[in-house]
C-alpha cells in the first residue's frame, strides 16, 4: 500500500540519528508527546528505531523525574526555533538543552506497544523506573488536592491554543515578545496561534522559569486528556511490572483513583472538562480533549454510553472526522491549529477508546484519518469537512500513527 510506505518515508526523512524531529523546519528539535506517538508508529516497521526513540527522550529526564516537552539539537542554530534554549535557560543532567515543562505522559503506552510489538524485557526494564519517575514527579509536583494532576502552561497540554484555554489565560498578563516568532517563517499566521496568544504563552513560561520551574505561575488547570494519560499510563505500567515480576497492585490502584477523581470533578454533561485551579470552576468548553477519557477501561458505562452521545451529537464523528472543537461551538474555525481542525494524534486517543466499546464508531474514525492522509497528505491538521490540509507537510506523527492504524 503505497500510503504505507510513504509513511515510512516521512520517519526516515525526519529521523535525526536517534530520534524523530515532528517536522524538518516548523520544530527542528525532539518534542515529548510526539515521541510516543512516532514510537507507536515505528514499531510496526522498526522497533529498534522506537525504543531509541523513547530511551532518546528519556535521557534527558530530569532529576525530579519530570520529562522536558521539548530536548533541544544543539547543532540546531538558536535562532530556528522560539523560544529556544536560551530562553528555557537548563539543561537535564545529561547535559543536554530542554524546556522545563512537560507535556500529556502517554509513553508508557507507547513503551508497552513497542515490547508487544517485538518484545524485550531488557528494554522493558531498562524504561520501567523512568516511567515510574515520570509520573512520580506529576503526582508531587502537580497532584491537586482533587487528587488530580494538574498543568501549568497550554503548551502543557498539547493543545496549545485550544478554546478552553481562553478563560483560564485571560487572567495572564502579555508581555511584547517583539519579532521572535519563527513559526509564522513556515506556516500562515491564520492557521497558527495570535501574537496575543504567544505573548501569554512567552509570559508564562518565563515566571516559570523564574522559580526554577517549580511553582504554577497564573495558569494552572487540570485538563481532561493529561489526566487520561497519566491514568492510562498507569494501567499500562501494572502490566509493565508483572512483566518484568514486580508488583503491579499499586499502579492499578492509582488508575482506579484518577477515574473516580476525573468523574467526580471534571465530568458535566455529556463530557469532560477542564478545571481551573485559580477560580475552582469547570471551564465548560466544547473541546475534544473531553472524549480522551473514554480511554479509561473502568469509565462508568452510562459516562462512557454519554460521551458516544456526544461525540455523534457534538462533534459528528459518523462523517469519520473528528474536530479538535465541536463545529456548533462560536469559537471553532476549521482551519486554525487547535481551534477545531481534526488531529490524528487526537484522533488516534479517541479511536482507542472506542475500539472495545463501538467498533462500527472506531473503525469510521480510521477510515476518516486514512481518507484525509490519501486526500491532502501528512499535514499537521485537516479541516474536518473538506479534508483540506493545513500547517506542516510530512508531519511525523501522522504518519506514525497511520502505521499503527492500518496494522
Ligand atoms: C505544537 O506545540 C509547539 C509548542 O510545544 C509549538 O506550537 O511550537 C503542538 O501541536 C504540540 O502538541 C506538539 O507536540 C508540537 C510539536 O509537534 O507542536
Amino acid at each position: 500500500m503505497t500510503i504505507l510506505r510513504e509513511a515510512v518515508r516521512v520517519l526516515v526523512a525526519n529521523w535525526d540519528g536517534s530520534y524523530t524531529v515532528p517536522s524538518r523546519r516548523l520544530y527542528p528539535h525532539q518534542w515529548s508527546w510526539d515521541s510516543a506517538f512516532i514510537a507507536l508508529g515505528n514499531a510496526r516497521w522498526s522497533p529498534r528505531r522506537a525504543r531509541a526513540e523513547l530511551l532518546s527522550l528519556f535521557g534527558a529526564q530530569w532529576r525530579d523525574g519530570r520529562v522536558p516537552h521539548i530536548v533541544f539539537n544543539p547543532e540546531v542554530p538558536e535562532g530556528a526555533y522560539f523560544p529556544g534554549p536560551e530562553f528555557w535557560d537548563v539543561r537535564a543532567p545529561s547535559g543536554t538543552a530542554t524546556s522545563g515543562i512537560v507535556q500529556p505522559p502517554v509513553h508508557a503506552l507507547a513503551a508497552w506497544r513497542v515490547h508487544v510489538g517485538e518484545p524485550d524485557p531488557a528494554f522493558l526494564r531498562r524504561i520501567y523506573p523512568r516511567l515510574v519517575a515520570q509520573q512520580e514527579f506529576l503526582r508531587t509536583a502537580r497532584r491537586s488536592p482533587e487528587g488530580l494532576v494538574s498543568i501549568v502552561h497550554p503548551w502543557e497540554s498539547g493543545m496549545d491554543n485550544s478554546p478552553a484555554w481562553d478563560e483560564p489565560l485571560a487572567a495572564v498578563p502579555a508581555t511584547s515578545i517583539g519579532a521572535q516568532r519563527k513559526d509564522l517563517r513556515h506556516v500562515s499566521a491564520d492557521e497558527r496561534p495570535t501574537d496575543r496568544d504567544y505573548e501569554r504563552y512567552t509570559a508564562l513560561a518565563r515566571a516559570y522559569r523564574d522559580t526554577g520551574y517549580r511553582r504554577a505561575g497564573a495558569f494552572a488547570v487540570e485538563d481532561p486528556l493529561f489526566n487520561t494519560a497519566y491514568g492510562v499510563a498507569e494501567i499500562v505500567l501494572a502490566r509493565i511490572a508483572k512483566a518484568i515480576d514486580l508488583d503491579p497492585e499499586p499502579h492499578r490502584r492509582e488508575a482506579a483513583a484518577i477515574t473516580s477523581a476525573m468523574v467526580e470533578h471534571l465530568y458535566d454533561d455529556g463530557l469532560f472538562h477542564a478545571r481551573d485551579l485559580n477560580t475552582g470552576c469547570l471551564v465548560r468548553s466544547h473541546s475534544a480533549a473531553g472524549l480522551v477519557p473514554l480511554m479509561l477501561p473502568d469509565l462508568p458505562r452510562e459516562v462512557a454510553n454519554a460521551l458516544i452521545g456526544t461525540a455523534l451529537d457534538r462533534f459528528e464523528i459518523k462523517s469519520g472526522m473528528l474536530p479538535s472543537f465541536a463545529p456548533g461551538a462560536e469559537e471553532f474555525d476549521p482551519a486554525r491549529y487547535w481551534r477545531g481542525p481534526s488531529w490524528i494524534n487526537l484522533t488516534w486517543l479517541v479511536w482507542q477508546g472506542l475500539r472495545h466499546r463501538r467498533s462500527d464508531l472506531a473503525d469510521l474514525l480510521a477510515e476518516g484519518m486514512i481518507g484525509a492522509i490519501k486526500a491532502s497528505g501528512f499535514r499537521e491538521y485537516f479541516n474536518p469537512f473538506n479534508l483540506a490540509g493545513h500547517g506542516c507537510r510530512d508531519f511525523s506523527w501522522s504518519a506514525a500513527l497511520i502505521l499503527d492504524i492500518a496494522a
